[in-house]
Order: C-alpha cells, then structure tokens, then sequence
C-alpha cells in the first residue's frame, strides 16, 4: 500500500515538474521580449527595484510550507537564469558576433590576408618624421618579410604641445613609400573629415585607443569600403569594444581588425596591463581577426618579444610594434620604438620559435 502511495505521489510530482518547466521556459520567453524592449530603448537589462518589487510579492503571496527566504533565493536565481538570457540574445544580435557568423572574417590588404589562421606583423615607427626615416624602415622591415607599415601622420598625444605629427603630408609619404616598396600602409585618422581623403594614401585606416568610443567617426568609418583597425580603448572592458567594433560594422563596413593594445591599471611596472586574456575572448565573441600591439601595451623594449610570444600562443592573428631607425632621437615614443638590428633581431626570434612563418608573410 505504502509503495503503491509513493509511487502515485512521484507520478505527481513528475507532472508538476512538468509543468514548472514549461512555466519556466514561458517565464524565459516573457523575459526574452522585455529583453528585446529593453535593448530597443538602450535600457540597463539588470533592474534591481523591479526584482525587489517581485520578491516581496513573492513574500506576500508565500502560503507555505516553504519559507519565504528560501523561495526568494530560488527566485533570485530564476532572475539570473533571466538577465544571462536577455544578455545572451543581446550579444547574439551583434553584426560582429560570431554566434551570427561561426566563420572568420579574413581581411585582404594589398594581397596579404589577415586572419587566415597565418599571424602576421605590422611594424613601423610611431610617426611619420620624413620620406628618409620612413623609407628606411619601409626596406628593412619588407626585407624581413612584413608586408604592412604603420606610421602616424595625426598623432593624438597626452600633451597638447607634443609633435602632432605632419597630417597629410604624411599620408603622402606613407603611399609614396607604399609603392616603392610595395607594401601595405596604415596610419590612425582622428577626425572623420579626414577619412575620405585618408582612403586615397591608406590601405588600412586605424583608429586609436583615445578615439574608440568616438562614435560619429566609427560611425563615419563604417561608411567606408577600406579595412579598419580598431585598438581597444584605455579603460574599455571588452564588450565596449565589441560594441564599438558593432558601430563600423553597422553601418555596412565589416573589414575589422580589433587590436588589443593594454588598459590601464594600477601596475605601473609596464604603460598598460596587456589583458592577454581579451585575445581568446574576442576571438570567441567575434568572428574578427584579432592583433597585439605589443609596444603600446607593454611601453618596454624588453617585454616585446615575449608579449609577442604569448600574444600568437594565445591566438592572436598578429602582433604590431614600433620600429624607428634611430628611437633616441624620435619625435614620439623615444624610449620603446625598436632600431632596426633588434626589430630584426625580434623576427628572427619570432621565427625561429616558430610563432611567425617567414614566407606567409609575402
Ligand atoms: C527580469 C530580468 C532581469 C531584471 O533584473 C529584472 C527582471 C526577470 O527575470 O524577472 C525581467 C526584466 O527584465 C524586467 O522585468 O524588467
């Protein structure tokens, strides 16, 4: 008889497990559109009076036998299960998001591919000072394999009465470099009216640390039909970034680069803390190719090579540095511009490690 009893009481209880779940599963679909509601009018998804309003209509309404504590705490989770669902389909909604495009974006500048599971390096010195210390950089790092050059021509500098660098003038040097020595130039554009003009000197248009939430000129460069490099922002966490990757691509541009550059932190013992960790993730999230910028992020010639290491161990799809031919007399970032013998020095390290293919490259 008791046997008999039980087992009526478990077939019972299977039904009501039942249909808690469809209840919950309907909860979550309740959940999913205010969601969608929210993300529409750009409100917060986590709203703590609305979840307190709820648990003390829980504790009003609770009848027993369980305590009102306990059902709040199984509430509370029910609430979490519910913003991580609402999260979720948020980030699913994103352009940028790989849950949108399980493949990767492969980016071609100038026959290079960038993303193809190959990493590559772009080097270059911080600013572009003159046609001679460009060039030179230009021969050796193409000598060595690279097929991309950066160089600043607008420089945005923590002082206003810093060299700002020689705007378009060194755009002009960049491309006149960019086709003697047949490689692939990039530079950072501040200013969304220089953009247009910049597609005719650039092959890759960066934009800067400072400039990443700078959202008329992501929106502006998102107008464009040229590869965006994107650097990571001083203290963005790495959904601002992927949100701010979201504005280019929103507006029809999904040649993008993402380029973890360091944030800041309290540690003062390198100029940012390289959050190597991002690499993965925005590779996980996103379906773009991902760099280090091992100079910016480290600010110290001795942590280059092995930020660099760790950066392709991790999956990067390549490491950028600043190479001057002569960094003590550098009109900007004097102290962690590489020369030329340890920038070859550096690759050949790099190559031999086997982190960089030397041939891929060209
Ligand atoms: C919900 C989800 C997250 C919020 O923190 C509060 C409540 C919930 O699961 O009940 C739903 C919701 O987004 C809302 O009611 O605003």
């Amino acid at each position: 008889m008791n046997h008999l009893e039980l087992n009526t009481l478990r077939t019972e209880l299977d039904d009501v497990n039942k249909e808690l779940l469809a209840l919950i599963n309907k909860r979550g679909e309740l959940v999913q559109r205010i969601g969608k509601i929210k993300s529409a009018q750009g409100m917060k998804k986590y709203d703590p009076v609305r979840e307190r309003h709820m648990l003390d209509l829980i504790s009003s309404d609770n009848e027993g036998p369980f305590e009102t504590s306990t059902l709040q705490h199984l509430f509370k989770e029910i609430f979490k299960a519910g913003l991580e669902l609402q999260e979720d389909d948020h980030k699913k909604e994103l352009l940028v998001s790989r849950k949108q495009r399980p493949e990767d974006t492969i980016i071609t500048v100038k026959g290079t591919r960038v993303g193809d599971g190959n990493p590559i390096m772009i080097a270059g010195p911080c600013a572009v000072e003159s046609y001679e210390q460009t060039a030179e950089v230009a021969e050796a790092i193409t000598k060595n394999g690279l097929k991309i050059l950066r160089g600043g021509a607008y420089k945005p500098r923590t002082s206003p009465y810093d060299f700002q660098g020689l705007g378009v003038e060194g755009l002009q040097i960049l491309k006149r470099v960019a086709d003697e020595f047949n490689c692939a130039v990039i530079s950072e554009i501040v200013h969304p009216q220089d953009l247009e003009e910049a597609c005719e000197y650039l092959d890759i248009i960066q934009i800067g640390a400072r400039n990443m939430q700078n959202y008329e000129l992501l929106k502006e460069a998102g107008k464009l039909n040229k590869p965006i490099l994107l650097k990571r922002g001083l203290a963005a966490t790495i959904e601002e970034f992927i949100n701010s990757a979201e504005y280019i691509m929103s507006q029809g541009n999904g040649q993008i680069i993402l380029c973890e550059r360091g944030i800041r932190t309290y540690e003062r013992a390198t100029r940012n803390t390289l959050d190597i960790t991002a690499v993965p993730i925005l590779k996980q999230e996103t379906h773009l190719p991902v760099f280090v910028d091992v100079t910016h992020s480290t600010g110290r010639k001795d942590l280059l090579l092995p930020a660099a290491k760790a950066a392709l161990a991790i999956g990067a799809d390549g490491v950028m540095a600043e190479v001057h031919p002569d960094p003590a007399v550098a009109l900007s970032d004097a102290a962690q511009q590489m020369n030329i013998k340890e920038f070859e020095q550096f690759i050949e390290k790099l190559v031999s490690s086997g982190f960089l293919k030397m041939n891929q490259l060209v």
